[in-house]
């Protein structure tokens, strides 16, 4: 951006013509699965508090807790693959605004019991079957937990569920999961109408022609 452009929307802020909005992130869900089933494992677990499950297994004391320890986590987390390869799905449908943003942050691990070829598919899936976000992610069996967070651009308004679901190797080991959050923001980007940017520019220009008016002229 030019020097005189920069100027122009400077003075077109400073006068109100450009809407310079303040994004805020609008929490939608934050899971820890720390309190589910009382903090206790189990194989096959299906109650979880903000999800539909089919074959995970919620690993914490008395159900192989150790794994979650050894991929570097220090408290309950979820094994993606139980009897076979399973899917967590949000069982609110969340609202979607029109030209906004929605944020997916969440923890992802190997196996941590030297499997190869699992995977965790994550996916955006509108209510009406539109396929808004899927990505697959494949780590190493002795990857510990990493942080992946991704910002899904959505065009029009709706609903939509955050899914994950296993892949691989039907063994009963699958990847493990853990702090699920999801959010959403509006664009700080706001469309500037081709009028109000043209009389910005003028009043930049005007100004920069006064001050390059002499200043014996003033006298
Ligand atoms: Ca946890
Ligand atoms: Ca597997």
């Amino acid at each position: 951006m030019n020097k005189t452009l920069r100027q122009a929307l400077a003075i077109a802020w400073m006068i109100g013509v450009v809407n310079v909005a303040q994004a805020t992130p609008i929490a939608l869900l934050s899971d820890n699965f720390d309190l589910e089933n009382g903090g206790a494992g189990a194989a096959e677990y299906s109650r979880f508090t903000n999800f539909t499950a089919a074959n995970i297994d919620l690993l914490a004391p008395g159900y192989f807790a150790t794994l979650c320890q050894s991929a570097g986590g220090g408290t309950p987390c979820v094994d993606m693959e139980g009897s076979g390869n399973g899917s967590l799905t949000t069982k609110t449908a969340f609202d979607l605004a029109a030209n906004s943003l929605f944020i997916a942050q969440f923890d992802l691990a190997g196996d941590q019991r030297s499997r190869s070829g699992n995977q965790v598919t994550a996916e955006l899936v509108s209510i009406t079957g539109e396929m808004l976000y899927q990505e697959v992610f494949a780590l190493a069996s002795d990857a510990g937990f990493t942080t992946f967070i991704r910002s899904i651009y959505i065009p029009d308004a709706g609903q939509a569920r955050f899914k994950f679901f296993s892949g691989g190797p039907a063994d009963s080991m699958g990847m493990l999961l853990d702090n699920v959050v999801l959010s959403a923001d509006s664009l700080t980007a706001v469309p500037v109408p081709p009028a109000a940017l043209l009389f910005a520019s003028g009043m930049a220009v005007l100004g920069l022609r006064r001050r390059a008016q002499p200043m014996a002229q003033c006298v």
